[in-house]
């Protein structure tokens, strides 16, 4: 009686649990309903998508480290830097400045268009830049380099309008400038190939006619071959030409050039540009004539400024070669 009433009970509590268990696995048994009733992806999506899936994901966070891509920056290999100690040269060839007469909007000195001798750093309003007016110019150099130094009035060779800073170098005295070294902002205090060229003249008519007077209205293409440009990857030699700012007082920008490209002999002048920056069109002097190019001095009829402005450039001292003296666009000695 008493074992016939423990395994009734022990019946019991076996279908209990029996029951128990079945609702446990009720959720269970729905959610296997749940993702039968999706066959159709499955069945199409699985095989083709997980994979490619998951072979995407890895790829993608593994890019950073591994596998670094190559940079592209524009730095290009330099085995010859200039120094960054340079010493004013020993002949500084001063420029007329119009700081003085900034504010009656005039240069009344240094500007002589027939000799292609400008002194007009202001815009076409005849607002004064002093970032464009050129004080002085020097050369000095090592044994690899020469350094060509622009000492400005102003502070600011990254001055807004952009400035384009250029060497000229007229190596057989012809009064024709036959390459430019030409920098365009912006300028850094550090050594940089990044911003500078050289464009040489190659049929010489840079002049015009003739290198002592205005041609106008004459055309012509100036500087019309770039044949270093580290960037664009023009020039066997990646350190001959360099640019610097804030380099010394007499060094507002600076320019380094390899003693091997210019040779030992040349004349040599600075330009400030900001105006028409257009190397193609030089000598200014032989594309515009004096009417269409205006005047900085309120005296003449040509005043104020037109095509030519925004521009200051200098006469051209010599290095290495005697001469008479008397070449095209030289200094001319002091009487
Ligand atoms: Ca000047
Ligand atoms: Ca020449
Ligand atoms: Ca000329
Ligand atoms: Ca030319």
């Amino acid at each position: 009686m008493y074992s016939k009433l423990v395994r009734t009970r022990i019946s019991f509590v076996i279908t209990a649990l029996i029951f128990a268990a079945l609702a446990c696995s009720f959720p269970s048994v729905a959610v296997k309903t749940e993702a039968t009733a999706v066959p159709v992806m499955p069945s199409e999506a699985p095989p083709p998508f997980v994979p490619t899936l998951q072979a995407a994901m890895p790829t993608e966070t593994s890019i950073p480290s591994p596998t670094p891509e190559p940079p592209t920056p524009t730095k290009v290999p330099h085995s010859l830097i200039p120094s960054t100690d340079v010493n004013t040269g020993k002949l500084i060839i001063n420029d007329a400045v119009s700081v003085d007469t900034a504010i009656e909007n005039r240069a009344p000195y240094g500007d002589s268009y027939k000799y292609n001798w400008f002194e007009r750093p202001f815009l076409k309003d005849m607002t004064y830049v002093s970032d464009m007016d050129i004080v002085s110019y020097n050369l000095a150099y090592d044994e690899k380099f020469f350094y060509i130094s622009i000492e400005l009035v102003g502070a600011n060779p990254n001055n807004p309008i952009g400035i384009h800073y250029s060497v000229e170098l007229d190596i057989d005295a012809d009064g024709f400038g036959d390459y430019i070294i030409l920098a365009r902002p912006p300028y850094n205090v550090d050594w940089s190939t990044d911003t500078v060229q050289i464009v040489q003249d190659t049929n010489r008519d840079t002049g015009g006619l003739s290198a002592e007077r205005s041609d106008a209205p004459l055309p012509g293409d100036g500087y019309d071959m770039v044949i270093f440009d580290t960037v664009a990857g023009i020039g066997d030699d990646y350190d001959v030409a360099w640019v610097r700012m804030h380099a010394g007082k007499k060094a507002t920008i600076q320019f380094a050039f390899k003693r091997s490209f210019s040779g030992e002999k040349f004349f040599y002048g600075v330009v400030a540009d900001g105006g028409l920056k257009s190397i193609a069109d030089m000598d200014y002097v032989d594309r515009f004539t004096e009417e269409d190019a205006g005047s900085p001095e309120k005296s003449e009829k040509d005043y104020p400024l037109k095509a030519i402005y925004g521009v200051d450039n200098v006469c051209r001292e010599s290095f290495g070669i005697k001469g008479t003296g008397q070449e095209p666009q030289r200094c001319k000695p002091k009487p």
